[in-house]
């Protein structure tokens, strides 16, 4: 297995509520390096980044602090293809979820370089795939998934290079609860892979799953983009915009535990999380054991 390496982005300019900037720092507290050493991983923490305060501020034209958010990105973008070039494995630690548009950016354009297939897993209570026109609260952190598929500000959609970054068809979404009315219209017209509640409820995890990892080869690189919110907030509180229904933590152990055992996860976004909204650092706690599965710990060959 290859060298994991952490990279901090405390901030939460994307968000709606403040918080998630202490986002490294509970992971860290609920020891997420110590735990995956405890497995025999080679775990790197490589600090935090740095970038511009929380200005709060309102939206101008759609967008929440969009020039603060293109610098974290930046920044971000760096720092993950840096570490993919170095051939170890970045895990971003959010920071809200707008971070996402520049560790996926640069994880794209790596795997352009090397010529290999790459495939995101979305797990998300939000679809994430809103504009400066259908955002009902100018939030950039509702937007990164139509910003990576090359819609928005060039600032966002050209931060790894090539525009769109990704096609629709490299994304799969699971957990999707929460929708708003015209980032609906977009999933539709975008043609997006969207495993929503629903058909978790109607066909169970292990075959949404199925279904979610379904093409996986030897040239894929697989990326997790995991905002905390994915869970059902009774058992991660821990998150700014909670929305009841999610995923169980069994359920979810399964989902990670699926993802571990394609052998295929190469970078990894641990997003959302808010010790703000959290209870004793419970949830910190709890997405410390799920990494942990991400990364193999369940696998009884090993
Ligand atoms: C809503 C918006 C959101 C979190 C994304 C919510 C967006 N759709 N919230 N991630 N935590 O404002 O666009
Ligand atoms: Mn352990
Ligand atoms: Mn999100
Ligand atoms: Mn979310």
């Amino acid at each position: 297995m290859k060298q994991l390496r952490l990279i901090g982005a405390p901030t939460d300019i994307g968000a709606g509520r403040r918080g998630a900037s202490m986002g490294p720092e509970a992971l860290r507290v609920a020891n997420l390096q110590q735990a995956l050493q405890q497995h025999g991983l080679n775990v790197t923490d490589g600090g935090d980044l740095s970038g511009p305060a929380n200005p709060q501020q309102g939206p101008v034209d759609g967008f929440r602090h969009l020039e603060q958010v293109v610098a974290w990105n930046r920044s971000v973008h760096e720092a993950v293809h840096a570490t993919l070039q170095q051939g170890q494995l970045p895990v971003l630690l959010g920071g809200d979820h707008a971070l996402a548009i520049g560790s996926i950016a640069a994880v794209a354009q790596y795997c352009r370089e090397q010529g290999k297939k790459l495939l995101v897993l979305w797990l998300d209570a939000h679809a994430d795939a809103n504009t400066n026109t259908s955002t009902p609260t100018g939030n950039i952190h509702g937007m990164p998934v139509t910003s990576l598929l090359g819609i928005g500000p060039d600032q966002l959609t050209s931060i790894g290079g090539k525009v769109p970054a990704l096609q629709p068809d490299a994304i799969r979404q699971i957990g999707i609860r929460s929708v708003d009315r015209e980032e609906k219209q977009h999933l539709h017209e975008l043609g997006l892979r969207v495993y929503d509640m629903r058909h978790i409820d109607e066909h169970g995890m292990r075959v949404t799953m199925e279904q979610a990892l379904s093409g996986i080869d030897a040239d894929t690189h697989l990326h997790v983009s995991f905002d905390i919110d994915f869970l059902d907030p009774a058992v991660a509180p821990g998150v700014g915009t909670a929305v009841p229904g999610g995923p169980t933590y069994r359920e979810t152990q399964l989902c990670m535990e699926m993802i571990a055992d394609t052998g295929r996860l190469a970078s990894l976004d641990v997003m959302e999380l808010n010790p703000a909204c959290d209870v004793r650092n419970q949830t910190a706690e709890l997405v410390v054991e799920l990494v942990e599965s991400l990364f193999g710990k369940s696998t009884l060959i090993r």
